[in-house]
């Protein structure tokens, strides 16, 4: 890097030297030109860069979208794209064209030209019209995205923590029960679920974190965290929100194609759709990683029937009623119990 520079300096001081001795206009002419083919060079030098590093992270691409709502979006991100490019490559060709067209030259006095409020309005009002309609378009997906979920969503509760995601199930009462950061502990309350709330009886959390959905059927997340701001990201289907200590957030999509469906389109056989921590929360950060299963319901069914609600894996013990004169109940950064059909 020195060395270039060194190089540099030295062409340019003995330009300097040259430009004494054989006259200034001959050599500011030359030089004029010289710059002039540079630029080009450099325009052309930068498509081509454009073009290896989409040859180099083309085989880094996210496989088609396993959700709708991945549809939509990958059709704005689409358009967005077009538009951007038409105008990017309309104007950097303009740039440069000029550059190189209106070189300084002895033959051409410049033409001063100050002020034009038909071209001020023209380029100002264009882009304005169409950077608005493709805000609105992302603004039409995102309130898709993030408002009410169909009525006949399933619910999950998915709970970040550093560094790994919890992932409850309502069972079969389709109810999540309440829950209170002050009863959280690591041996045998991992959500400090509120064991006064009856619909806390048979909630599920897997054991192995997974997150297992219904192909076509509309899933609705309730996210939140225990420590810090995390993000679930589902790359896969194209969604992402974060996870908030204190609130909960939601979003709700329906998964398009199964786990072993996307093996076969991805040629893959160790396919799996994760969850990615997309906010930086820690060391542990880059290993916080969670796997979506997306599955038929007959196979969901018989995996939810092999799992032990939390209650009794929490409490080996013979099952015991709630003590007489426990705790009153707090209701602090507690879920709202959410009906399922
Ligand atoms: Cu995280």
């Amino acid at each position: 890097m020195m060395l270039v520079f060194v190089i540099i300096y030295q062409i340019a001081k003995a330009s300097e030297y040259a430009t004494i001795l054989r006259g200034e206009e001959k050599i500011n002419a030359r030089v004029n030109r010289t710059m002039a083919w540079l630029l080009v060079a450099f325009f052309f030098l930068g498509l081509y860069g454009i073009f290896m590093c989409h040859q180099a992270l083309i085989d880094r691409m996210l496989p088609i979208s396993a959700s709708e709502h991945g549809v939509e979006y990958d059709s704005m991100f689409l358009v967005t794209l077009v538009v951007t490019g038409i105008v990017f490559f309309i104007t950097q060709t303009a740039l440069f064209w000029f550059a190189y067209r209106y070189q300084a030259s002895q033959k051409r006095t410049a033409f001063f030209y100050a002020h034009n409020n038909r071209l001020e309005i023209v380029w100002t009002t264009i882009p304005a019209i169409a950077m608005a309609v493709l805000v609105a378009i992302g603004l039409r997906n995102w309130g898709r995205m993030t408002g009410a979920a169909p009525k006949d969503a399933m619910v999950v509760e998915v709970v970040g923590k550093q560094f790994n995601w919890i992932i409850r199930y309502p069972g079969k009462d389709g109810a999540l029960g309440k829950r209170d950061f002050r009863k959280i502990n690591d041996a045998n309350n991992v959500l400090g679920l509120d064991w006064n709330d009856k619909d806390n009886m048979d909630d599920v959390i897997a054991q192995n974190g997974e997150l297992h959905l219904v192909v076509n059927k509309p899933v609705s997340l309730l996210i939140g965290s225990r420590d810090v701001i995390h993000d679930v990201g589902l790359p896969h289907f194209r969604m992402k929100m974060d996870a908030v200590p204190g609130i909960v957030t939601t979003i709700w999509f329906t998964p398009t194609i199964t786990t072993a469906k996307m093996k076969e389109i991805t040629g893959n056989k160790d396919f799996v759709y994760e969850i990615s921590c997309d906010q930086m929360c820690g060391k542990g950060h880059y290993s916080m990683r969670g796997t979506v299963i997306v599955e038929t319901q007959a196979e969901y069914d018989a995996w939810m029937a092999k799992q032990q609600t939390y209650y009794a894996s929490a409490n080996p013990a013979p099952a015991a009623t709630p003590a007489e004169g426990a705790a009153p109940e707090q209701k602090t950064d507690s879920v709202k119990a959410i009906t399922m059909k």
